[in-house]
């Protein structure tokens, strides 16, 4: 092991969670719950408990509602069962001596009518389609037309998060993260691009953070926010996203999110290739708790931002998925099995529960 990488494997405290090392197992959508209950079941138990090794895990997102959901067989965090389901789930993680996050989700506009509560069009800030695709029962398609929420409706959205969030909490995680990020519901908000509202929910900075800051004291009800990270995109492209100017927009939101002491800052650090470079560290340096790095790390990479502070942690999405014991094949060096694409979204144990481990 060459020296720079030894940081991955050093403790570190993130909020009043002690992680025994800094290899976060990224929030990566499987596709693979019980497809009527949409509850984790002893495939998914097996799938988290092989990965338990990580620093932390953050689970794939879950939605909040069946309004929330925008892909085929992606988990709840609403009914009984599903909570029953995720009982599975953090038991095999804590037994196998990990920690384990619940991702809190509602996709917005990135839906289908074939998802909705009796076939409704989804629901958006502003009644703007994205261009952009979902994954269903008849495969891909496109994402169908959203209608702009009443205010009413915002209201309920951020209840149906605190319900979401006391329903972790009864799951038995040891920590929540706010999905923010990607262009789902939060981030629907927080961009010009999809929030055209003249309501206090759009328009200005402070307008524009109003919801993912309501939603987050929502959580806070039922979580110490020592135990509370949420994730940002600030300039990923990704389900049609823009602002025109996102710096200060992210800015003021960590600066808000540092108000109420979240413990971590989860950023999805992707950028267009031609576009302006975003400014990272300008975000980690107004953010008192931790900053949780993503996209496209490696190992030297990792541990690099790390030994420069320009993070705490590292998430690892795709590695994750082909190396359940990532952070023992990090420290010796061996080689890191391939992960299968065609088998990201969907279907059994193959690609799934079945990536070897060392032997
Ligand atoms: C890939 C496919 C479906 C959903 C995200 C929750 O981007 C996702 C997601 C990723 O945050």
């Amino acid at each position: 092991m060459s020296d720079d990488l030894s940081v991955l494997f050093s403790s570190v405290r993130i909020g009043s969670l002690d992680l025994p090392n800094r290899i976060v197992m990224a929030p990566l959508t499987r596709n693979r719950v019980e497809p009527t209950t949409l509850a984790p079941r002893a495939l998914n138990a097996e799938y988290y408990r092989q990965r338990a090794s990580a620093g932390l895990i953050i689970t794939e997102a879950t939605q909040i509602s069946q309004q929330g959901q925008g892909y085929l067989n992606t988990p709840g965090i609403y009914s009984d069962a599903q909570v029953e389901g995720w009982k599975l789930v953090t038991q095999a993680v804590h037994q196998a001596g990990g920690r384990i996050a619940l991702q809190l989700w509602h996709v917005g506009r990135i839906s289908h009518v074939s998802l909705q509560p009796n076939g409704d069009a989804p629901v958006a800030p502003s009644a703007i389609a994205a261009k952009t695709k979902t994954y269903l029962a008849h495969g891909f398609d496109d994402v169908s037309a959203p209608r702009a929420l009443e205010q009413a409706e915002i209201k309920a959205i951020v209840r149906d998060y605190a319900k979401a969030a006391a329903n972790a909490k009864r799951a038995g995680f040891d920590a929540v993260e706010i999905h923010g990020a990607n262009g789902y519901l939060i981030d629907q908000f927080l961009r010009d691009g999809s929030n055209h509202r003249t309501d206090e929910y759009g328009g200005s900075i402070e307008n524009r953070t109003r919801f993912a800051l309501e939603v987050t004291r929502a959580v806070l009800e039922s979580w110490e926010p020592s135990r509370v990270g949420f994730r940002i995109s600030p300039a990923a492209p990704a389900n049609d996203m823009s602002d025109s100017n996102p710096a200060p927009l992210f800015q003021y939101l960590a600066q808000e999110l540092s108000a109420l002491k979240l413990a971590f800052l989860h950023v999805n650090e992707s950028q267009a290739a031609d576009g302006p470079r975003f400014d990272f560290v300008g975000l980690r340096n107004v953010f008192a708790g931790a900053y949780m790095a993503n996209a496209g790390y490696e190992a030297s990479s990792a541990a690099k931002a790390i030994n420069d502070k320009r993070a705490d942690c590292v998430a690892f999405g795709k590695l994750f998925i082909s190396n359940p014991d990532l952070v023992a094949r990090f420290q010796t060096g061996a080689a890191l099995n391939e992960w299968d694409q065609a088998k990201f979204y969907g279907g059994d144990v193959s690609g799934y529960t079945d990536y070897p481990a060392l032997g």
